[in-house]
This record gives C-alpha cells, structure tokens and sequence, in this order.
C-alpha cells in the first residue's frame, strides 16, 4: 500500500501560484492511494497545454502526445493492453477545440478509459486565447475584446448526447471531492467522463471567486432523460456526479475476430 505523496513523481510542477491543476494532482495521487494502484499499471495519457503536463508529475507511466489527441491514444492503449488503468487528461482547449471530435467519437464508443478535463475557459499554455468554454462576453482577451460573442460548449450535455457512461463535475476547490469522484471513475466500466472547474487565477482571475458559486448537487440518475433536464438547466457551477449507467464496452468481443480464428480463414 502506498501513501498520497509516494504517487508523486518528484518533477516539480511548472505551474503559476495558485493554479488549480495542482489540486487536480492531488486528486489523482489521493485516488491511486485508495485504489492502491500499482504506478506500473497506471498510464496518464495527456495532449498539450499546462494541463496536459500533469503526467510528468506522478509516479506512472505516462504519455505527453499531440494537441488535441490525448483520447485516440488512450483508447488506442486501453484497446491493446485492457490489463492497465488508462487515464487521459488535458485542458478544454485541448479537449474541446482541436480535439472535440475525439470527444464525441470517446463518448461514443464507451472504451473504458477515464477522461479528466481540466476547464479553466481559456487557453493558458499559449496566454489567454478564448477557448470553446469560454463565456460568451468575457472580455480579458485583446483578441476577442468583445468576448469570443458564442455560446460556449456544454461538456457534459455534450458527452451525454454522444453516449458518455459517466459524467461528473468537480472543483479544482474541492480535491477531496474531486479525488472520490475519480475513485468512482476509475472502476466505472466504461468512458468516465470528469469535467473538472479549474482555475487560471494567472488569466482569469475572476475565477478565484468560484469558491462562492459552486455548489454540490446531489443530481445522480441512471435516466439519461433526468440527466439531460438536469444538464440543460445547469448554471455550469454545480459539481456532482450526474449520470452513471453501464453500458457494453468497446471493442466487443467476438468469437469470429479472435485472432486465432481469423487466421483459420485465411488458411489454404
Ligand atoms: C497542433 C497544435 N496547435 C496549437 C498548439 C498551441 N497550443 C499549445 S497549448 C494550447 C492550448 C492550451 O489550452 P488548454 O488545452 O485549455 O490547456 P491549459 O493550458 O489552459 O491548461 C495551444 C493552442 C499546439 N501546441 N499544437
Ligand atoms: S497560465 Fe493558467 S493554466 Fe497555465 S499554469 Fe498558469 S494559472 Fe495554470
């Protein structure tokens, strides 16, 4: 058994002061101490940007790829090796921009990865730029001084329309919450979606006063109906796990595509 601070890899974070993927990081490590996950069994896979670093921080394996392309590569991982506990990870321009196609096609598939979305609204890596979660009348970016002026992207509305198994919020505010719910992710069978409110005090300093406004919602249902009412009727600060039902996992198994019985089709 391993304490919290052993699933740290001793590379320190690079983040600002006060940035809130540090808790999403102590979330993971507290998470793997209740699972007693074994670190080589564990692969963070992330894309780019300073969520997608998390994974040099702990004590895994773990995979820093391509903008945008963290889920083909757990899927991809997670289809080969269903022996490993696949975790992919990144920021909601990573997630949602370059890569939202990923997402919808992740969703729907229902590998059974875990996927942890750390929203900030805002490019941080590159400095500020809206991003698909961005309010609609932000102004704090030169490049959009009107705000990005689009409705912003609904994440979890989105991966329960395309087919998530599992769908939660959590708070960057909150780790203690945050690393339950991802024990709950890890051993849903399933696409686990978390989107997870983290703060970029560094561009959005606006979000420090989160800690007033988000609220627990105890909205859980199996009912893809109540899930969507509830969604739809969301403020986008509730945090909660709002939809769990398993479903059958990709790839199917069949008895026809085992390799040992493709190969007799073959033979002369
Ligand atoms: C193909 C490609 N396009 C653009 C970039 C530039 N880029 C690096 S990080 C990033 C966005 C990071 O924002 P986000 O994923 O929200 O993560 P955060 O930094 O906010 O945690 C972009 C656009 C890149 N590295 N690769
Ligand atoms: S720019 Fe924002 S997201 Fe990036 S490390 Fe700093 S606070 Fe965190």
């Amino acid at each position: 058994m391993m304490l919290a601070k052993e699933y740290k890899s001793g590379v320190k974070p690079i983040w600002c002061p006060g940035c809130g993927h540090f808790a999403v990081l102590n979330a993971i490590t507290k998470a793997f101490a209740a699972l007693e996950q074994a670190p080589e069994n564990a692969v963070l896979v992330s894309g780019i940007g300073c969520s997608s670093r998390l994974p040099a921080y702990i004590n895994s394996y773990g995979f820093h790829g391509v903008h945008g392309r963290a889920l083909p590569v757990a899927a991809g991982l997670k289809v080969a090796r269903p022996d490993l506990n696949v975790i992919a990870m990144g920021g909601d321009g990573d997630g949602f921009s370059i890569g939202g196609n990923h997402f919808l096609h992740a969703c729907r598939r229902n590998v059974d990865i875990v996927y942890v979305a750390m929203d900030n609204e805002v490019y941080g890596m590159t400095k500020g730029q809206a991003s698909p979660t961005t309010p609609e009348h932000w102004e704090h970016s030169k490049l959009t001084p009107h705000g990005p002026e689009v409705r912003p992207f609904q994440p979890c509305a989105i991966a329960l329309a395309s087919g998530a198994s599992f769908i939660a919020r959590g708070y960057s505010g909150d780790p203690n919450g945050l690393a339950h719910m991802l024990f709950e992710a890890v051993q849903h069978p399933g696409f686990a979606f978390i989107q997870v409110l983290s703060q970029c005090p560094t561009f959005c300093p606006e979000q420090v006063q989160w800690k007033k406004t988000v609220h627990l919602e105890d909205a859980c249902t199996d009912d893809p109906v109540q899930a969507a009412a509830f969604l739809h009727g969301d403020d986008g600060l509730a945090k909660g796990i709002f939809y769990r039902k398993p479903r059958p996992t990709w790839p199917v198994q069949h008895q026809s595509t085992e390799p040992v019985n493709l190969r007799k089709g073959f033979e002369l």
